[in-house]
């Protein structure tokens, strides 16, 4: 196994240990609806979909799969319940690769990332993951406490800061959101840091006057650098269901989204959700899932690989 191998391996078995609720429900119900039957017929692929559906793939998404796997069957390749798991696993492999992208920091400095999302679906905590995580592959970081909606954001975002030793810009509460990113950007120029995380305060896509905020937070980091943010990162929460793709419409209308961040992927049981979010975009340019959160803790953000994925979800 080469390199890429061992890593691919890792991310797998990583997969299979988070992804406990939603492999249950897709690996066993393939398990129980083939196990010791005979043929394999249109009423199975018609219980591996409500399997499916249990998960929230969404209806569209699922019809999709069922649709690639009867022309198997129909071309006689589907006749056990190993053929129906490999085919599922290449059907649903290729629905979700467009959302695989590695997430890369490109050559701007301070190179700008800015979190966006509803409350609650875990800003705060991936950027202090991903803090982490690009700590370790040697950028340093600093982060910009935007959220300056509540005085418990500006802590928890300052307990991620002291836990990681990086630098973090924040002001009272209450101050400007897009002066303090502004604030942040220049004080990481001023001292040459490589990468700026930006959070905002969490907020409902249908409100317009927050969403109008957005825009201006996009404007103000612009002044710092025309590329600039160089990333606007959507975070999803797993268990939204199909609520995921209006938050992904309605964000990218309004701001413009580059990437996700599925959050919360471990206890939940609808991590089918990523592949509804990439059969809504199949016939658009895909905007990538660059990272998937399975737990709490600063190691809990895995970058999304979509093979590795397909793999653990239908791993016996
Ligand atoms: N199990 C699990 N919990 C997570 C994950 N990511 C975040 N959380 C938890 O979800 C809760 C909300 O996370 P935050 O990071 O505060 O979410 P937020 O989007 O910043 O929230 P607001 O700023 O209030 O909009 C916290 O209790 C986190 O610990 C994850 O991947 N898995
Ligand atoms: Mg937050």
């Amino acid at each position: 196994m080469g390199e890429e191998g061992v890593k691919n391996e890792g991310l797998r078995g990583r997969f299979i240990r988070s992804l406990g609720k939603t492999r249950l429900k897709v690996s066993h119900g393939i398990g129980d609806l083939v196990l010791g039957e005979k043929r394999i017929d249109e009423n199975t692929l018609l219980d591996l979909e409500a399997s499916l559906l249990t998960t929230d793939v969404g209806i569209d998404a699922a019809e999709a799969i069922i649709a690639g796997l009867k022309g198997r069957l129909s071309r006689n390749e589907l006749s056990d319940r190993k053929s129906l798991h490999q085919a599922l696993q290449a059907e649903l492999t290729e629905m979700a690769r467009p959302l695989g992208k590695p997430f890369q920091i490109g050559s701007a400095r301070p190179f700008v990332v800015l979190f966006i999302g509803v409350n609650g679906v875990g800003k705060t905590t991936t950027i202090g993951k991903l803090s982490k995580h690009l700590e370790g592959a040697g950028f340093s970081t600093l982060l910009a406490a935007g959220d300056t909606f509540r005085a418990a954001a500006t802590e928890q975002i300052q307990a991620w800061g002291a836990s990681n030793d990086v630098p973090v810009v924040s002001q009272q509460s209450g101050a400007d959101s897009a002066a303090v990113i502004y604030d942040a950007i220049e004080t990481a120029k001023r001292q040459g840091i490589d990468v700026v995380l930006a959070d905002t305060a969490g907020r409902l896509q249908a409100k317009k006057g927050l969403m109008d905020e957005l825009s201006k937070i996009k404007r103000v980091i612009a002044r710092t650098d025309e590329t600039a943010p160089h990333e606007c990162l959507l975070v999803i929460d797993a268990n939204v269901g199909q609520n995921a793709i209006s938050q992904l419409y309605d964000f990218d209308e309004a701001v413009g989204v580059s990437g996700m961040v599925v959050a919360k992927l471990d206890g939940s049981a609808r991590g089918g959700v990523l592949f509804s979010l990439a059969h809504a975009q199949a016939s658009q340019e895909c905007t990538p899932v660059y990272f998937v959160g399975l737990g709490e803790s600063a190691d809990d953000l895995e970058p999304f690989d979509p093979d590795a994925f397909v793999e653990a979800l239908l791993a016996p």
